[in-house]
């Protein structure tokens, strides 16, 4: 299975198009948000174009599964007009024998989180700087933000497929760090 992992759209129709053009590039079968889908909130400056049912619209019309978890942007009526679940505040991804604890980072973060084991990972978004190191055994990984990239890293997204996590710039679609897990 090879998965798109986007986090803070924050609303804006320009990288959430870049998003679906890179999902498709990368031929990846489903994408996983980490939240902050469709609103700038009220500390971000409004991404660009900033268009919301845009935003909608294009994450409604794609033809592959689509799964997130809740930021803290995000509100209850937008599970009334996007079609995937997105109101969970975490999930829980089984590779083999290995956990993937997602969350968009404001109610879990890496250093409070349920129980994992070494070797586990925590997969999170919110804080919009790409994150790629280990913490006591759990690999801590962040795509980075899509719209509203935060300390100079780039607009961001990463691919998973067997073992292997790429963080991608989304406007040159280069693979500019990767980890084998
Ligand atoms: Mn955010």
């Amino acid at each position: 299975m090879k998965l798109f992992i986007a986090s803070d759209i924050h609303g804006s129709a320009y990288y959430c198009r870049k998003v679906i053009h890179r999902l498709r590039e990368e031929g990846c079968e489903s994408l996983l948000l980490l939240g902050d889908t469709l609103y700038h909130g009220p500390r971000n400056d409004l991404p660009r174009d900033y268009a919301p049912k845009e935003v909608t619209a294009m994450l409604t019309a794609l033809d592959v599964p689509v799964f997130g978890v809740r930021g803290n942007c995000d509100a209850e009526i937008d599970q009334t007009v996007l079609g995937f679940p997105l109101m969970a505040d975490y999930s829980l991804l089984l590779c083999g024998t290995r956990r993937v604890f997602v969350t968009h980072g404001h109610l879990y973060t890496p250093e409070e989180h349920p129980k994992l084991c070494a070797g586990d990972a925590f997969l999170f978004g919110h804080i919009h700087v790409p994150v790629c190191e280990e913490r006591d055994g759990i690999l801590v990984l962040n795509p980075g933000s899509a719209a509203i990239p935060k300390e100079q890293s780039p607009h961001s997204a990463m691919v998973y497929e067997d073992g292997l996590f790429r963080w991608l710039d989304l406007e040159s679609g280069e693979t500019y760090r990767q980890y084998r897990w």
